[in-house]
C-alpha cells in the first residue's frame, strides 16, 4: 500500500480531498445513511447528465456483496485526454478535484449541481477504493484510486491514484463509463446501501428522464427473497430461478412524467383518461408538467428542480399554481361556466383531487427551507406560470380534451360549493371551540408549563390507559389526551365532515394551531405529539388514522418532525421473587431479555396499554430517559401517499392484506418502511 502519488501535480489536488475527509458533513451533509447514499447519487448524477445531454440512454446500477456499488452508462466516456491546466487526465481531474473545474464544466454541466453536485471527487475521497473504466475512442481505459492510513505521516491519505490512467489497448466498439467504489467504513456510520431507497430514487429518475433505461441489480438478495419481503409469498415456492438469481429491476418510462402521474393515480378514480402534458423552454428554464384530476379531495403536487425533489415547494410551485388558477378561471368564463356576476374560483377549487408532477431545469439554483428542498429563485415563478397558461390553452384548444376541461370545471364547482359549506361549519366549530375547551378540562390532562418546545402531548388509545397515563406522567411538561373510540377515518372525508368529528376537534383544539390551509406551525402548543396505541390491529389502525389525519391536514407538523410513535413494550421478563425485571419491545429483544434474566424467568405479554400499572407505563413508555420513541418524517411523500391510500382508500383488499401481514406491528411494519421513522435523538433519518 506504499505506492503513493506518482505525479507532483497531485499534491494540491489531494489537499482538496483531504478537506473532504476532515469534514465530510460539509460536503455530503452527514456521515449517516443519507451521506452514504449521497456519494452514490454523485456518480449517478454524472451518468444522468450524460443521458440528459443526449449521449447515453442506459444506466446500470449494481450492488455487490462486499458492500461496493458500480454505476455504468453508455455515454461518451469521461474525457481521457490530458487536461491543459493540471497536466493530468480528464479522468483524474474528475475524481480528484473538487467541483471538477476548468474547461470541462462550461456547457453541458449547466444543469447539475443542486443538492448533489459537489462532484464525483467527493465520492472518491470517502471511498476505500474507486475504479473507473472508460470505453472511448475504440479502446478501454482504466484508473484506480484508494484511501489508506499512512503510517509515516500518521494520517489518512484519500482518493490517491494507485497509478496513472492506463490505456489497456483492449479494442472495443463500446463507449461509456463505469465507476465502481467501496464506501469507506472509517467514514460512514453505516456502509449498507438501502435497496428500497435506491429503487425508489432510480424509479423516480426514470420517470423524470423519459426513455432512459435504468437497471438495478442487488447481489445481496435473491429475487425470491425480495418478493417474500414484499409479501408476495405465494409466488415464491414456484419460482426456482428466482431462488438463485440476484434481485434485478428495470425502470423505463416512454411517457416520462405523464407516466409518473398515471402511476401516482393508480387505484384512484380518474376524471379523464390521460394526464395533460406540456413542455416548453422559457427564459433559459426548461419546464414540463403533467396533471390529472381524480375523485379524491386532496392535492398532490410533486415538483422537481434539476431532477431533485422539492417537497417544500418554492417559486416554481407558486408559478405553477398561479398559472393553473388563471388559465382555468379564464376558460370557465370564456365557456360560460362562470356568469358575469359570479366570482372567480379559488386556486384550491381547481386543485381538489389534482395529481401533478412539475419538473424544471435551470441554472444557479438556490435551495432554501428547513431541509434545503425549497426553490428560492424568484425568477422561476413567471416563466413557469406563463408556461402553464400557454400549455393548458394549447391543450384546451384540442377538441380531444374538451371533456377533460369540463370535468375539471365541474370538480371545481363542487369544491366551491363545499368550500362555502365548510366555511360555515368551521365558524360553527370555532364558536363551539369555547365549549370544547370546557370539555377538554375533563378530557385533556394539560401540563403546567407554557413552553411548547418542552411540552409533550400523548394521544392515548382508550380511557383506561389514558387514566393510567395521567397518573404516570410528569405534570409539568406532559399532557395526556385519551381517545375514546376509534377516531374518524379522514381519508375520504371532506374538511367539513372531518371537523364535525369530536375526537378530531379535540386534537385540533389541544394543538391550538388550526387546520388545513389555516394551520400555523408557529402556534403549536406541543413540539412532541406522541401517538400511544396498543400493539394490536386496532391500535395499529388508530395510529394509521391519526397519521393520515396529520398528513392531510397538518402536514407541516410531520415535516417539522413533531409527530412521534410511542412504543410500549410487548413483554415483561421477570423473576417471581422480584430480583429481576426487564422489558422487551419485540420478539428478538425478548430472547435477549430471557437470557439476561436467566433460569426461572417468567414472561408477561402485554395485550394493551391498559394492563400496565402507572409505574410500569412511566418506566417503559413515558420517561424520556428510557422510553422508545420513533419520530415520524415524510421522507417520501410519494410513498406515504401510496401507503395511505392502500390502507385507507379505495383499495380495501390491499388494506386487509396489509393489516393481516402487519398484525405484529412492532416487528415488521411496512408502514414504517414507507413513511420513514427515526429514533428520538438520531442525527438523521435513514
Ligand atoms: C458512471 C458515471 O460519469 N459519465 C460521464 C461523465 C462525463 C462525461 C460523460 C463527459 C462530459 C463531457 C464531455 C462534458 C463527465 N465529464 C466530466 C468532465 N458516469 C459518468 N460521461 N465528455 C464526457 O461535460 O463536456 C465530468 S463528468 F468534467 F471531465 F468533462
Amino acid at each position: 500500500m506504499e505506492k503513493n502519488h506518482y505525479d507532483a501535480s497531485d499534491i494540491t489536488i489531494l489537499e482538496g480531498l483531504e478537506a473532504v475527509r476532515l469534514r465530510p458533513g460539509m460536503y455530503i451533509g452527514s456521515t449517516g445513511p443519507r451521506g452514504l447514499h449521497h456519494i452514490l447519487w454523485e456518480i449517478v448524477d454524472n451518468a444522468i447528465d450524460e443521458a440528459a445531454n443526449g449521449y447515453a440512454d442506459k444506466i446500470d446500477v449494481h450492488l455487490y456483496r462486499d458492500g461496493s456499488v458500480s454505476v455504468e452508462d453508455n455515454g461518451r466516456g469521461v474525457p481521457t485526454d490530458i487536461h491543459p491546466k493540471t497536466k493530468v487526465s480528464g479522468v483524474q481531474v474528475v475524481y480528484t478535484q473538487l467541483h471538477a473545474g476548468g474547461k470541462f464544466d462550461e456547457h453541458n454541466y449547466s444543469f447539475s449541481g443542486g443538492l448533489h453536485g459537489v462532484g464525483a471527487s467527493v465520492t472518491n475521497a470517502l471511498s476505500k477504493w474507486l475504479k473507473v473504466r472508460v470505453w472511448r475512442d475504440g479502446t478501454t481505459w482504466e484508473m484506480e484510486f484508494h484511501s489508506y492510513y499512512d503510517e509515516k505521516k500518521k494520517k489518512y491519505e484519500s482518493g490517491v491514484p494507485v497509478g496513472p490512467l492506463v490505456n489497456t489497448k483492449q479494442r472495443t466498439k463500446r463507449h461509456g463509463t463505469c465507476v465502481h467504489f467501496l464506501p469507506d467504513d472509517a467514514v460512514f456510520s453505516t456502509t449498507e446501501f438501502s435497496l428500497s431507497t435506491i429503487e425508489h430514487r432510480l424509479n423516480e429518475l426514470a420517470f423524470l428522464n423519459r426513455g432512459l433505461t435504468i437497471t438495478l441489480t442487488d447481489d445481496r438478495i435473491t429475487q425470491n427473497e425480495y418478493e417474500a419481503a414484499k409479501g408476495d409469498a405465494d409466488s415464491v415456492q414456484l419460482d426456482l430461478m428466482g431462488s438463485m438469481q440476484p434481485f434485478s429491476a428495470t425502470y423505463r418510462y416512454d411517457g416520462g412524467i405523464s407516466d409518473f402521474v398515471t402511476y401516482l393515480n393508480d387505484g384512484k378514480t380518474r376524471l379523464y383518461a390521460k394526464p395533460l402534458y406540456y413542455k416548453a423552454q422559457k427564459d433559459n428554464i426548461q419546464i414540463e408538467f403533467a396533471i390529472q384530476h381524480t375523485s379524491d379531495f386532496t392535492e398532490s403536487l410533486f415538483s422537481f428542480v434539476n431532477n431533485i425533489p422539492t417537497p417544500e415547494g418554492g417559486f416554481h410551485e407558486i408559478g405553477f399554481r398561479g398559472g393553473l388558477t388563471r388559465m382555468l378561471n379564464d376558460y370557465a368564463r370564456e365557456n360560460k361556466f362562470l356568469k358575469d356576476k359570479d366570482p372567480n374560483f379559488l386556486g384550491d377549487d381547481f386543485r381538489e383531487g389534482l395529481t401533478a408532477v412539475l419538473s424544471i431545469k435551470m441554472k444557479n439554483v438556490q435551495f432554501e427551507g428547513q431541509t434545503k428542498t425549497k426553490l428560492g429563485n424568484p425568477e422561476a415563478k413567471s416563466p413557469v406560470e406563463s408556461c402553464v397558461v400557454e400549455g393548458l390553452r394549447a391543450i384546451a384548444a384540442d377538441p380531444k380534451f374538451r371533456r377533460a376541461f369540463e370535468e375539471i370545471i365541474k370538480k371545481a364547482q363542487g369544491a366551491a360549493r363545499v368550500r362555502v359549506a365548510a366555511r360555515q361549519a368551521k365558524d360553527t366549530a370555532r364558536a363551539k371551540n369555547s365549549i370544547d375547551n370546557f370539555m377538554l378540562i375533563g378530557k385533556l390532562a394539560a401540563c403546567s408549563s407554557r413552553k411548547p418546545e418542552q411540552n409533550e402531548l400523548f394521544i392515548v388509545e382508550g380511557d383506561s390507559a389514558g387514566g393510567t397515563a395521567k397518573q404516570a406522567r410528569v405534570r409539568q411538561f406532559q399532557s395526556i389526551l385519551p381517545l375514546r373510540g376509534k377516531p374518524l377515518n379522514v381519508e375520504k372525508k371532506r374538511l367539513d365532515q372531518v371537523l364535525a368529528n369530536e375526537e378530531i376537534r379535540t386534537i385540533i383544539s389541544a394543538l391550538g394551531a388550526g387546520i388545513g390551509n389555516d394551520f400555523n406551525l408557529d402556534k403549536i402548543n406541543y413540539h412532541k405529539v406522541i401517538i400511544l396505541s396498543d400493539a394490536d390491529q386496532d391500535g395499529f389502525h388508530i395510529r394509521c388514522i391519526l397519521l393520515t389525519f396529520f398528513f392531510r391536514y397538518m402536514r407541516p407538523l410531520i415535516s417539522a418532525g413533531h409527530v412521534y410513535i410511542g412504543m410500549p413494550p410487548l413483554y415483561k421478563v421477570y423473576k417471581q421473587n422480584g430480583s429481576a425485571e426487564e422489558y422487551a419491545y419485540d420478539d428478538k429483544e425478548l430472547q435477549e431479555k430471557i437470557e439476561k434474566v436467566g433460569r426461572g424467568y417468567l414472561i408477561q405479554r402485554y395485550k394493551g396499554l391498559g394492563e400496565m400499572s402507572a409505574e410500569q407505563l412511566w418506566q417503559t413508555t413515558l420517561d424520556p430517559a428510557r422510553r422508545n420513541l420513533t419520530q415520524v418524517t415524510l421522507e417520501d411523500a410519494v410513498a406515504a401517499e401510496d401507503m395511505i391510500s392502500t390502507l385507507m382508500g379505495d383499495r380495501v383488499e390491499g388494506r386487509k392484506e396489509f393489516l393481516a401481514v402487519n398484525a405484529n406491528f412492532n416487528k415488521t411494519d411496512a408502514f414504517m418502511e414507507k413513511v420513514k421513522f427515526r429514533k428520538e435523538g438520531d442525527d438523521e433519518e435513514g
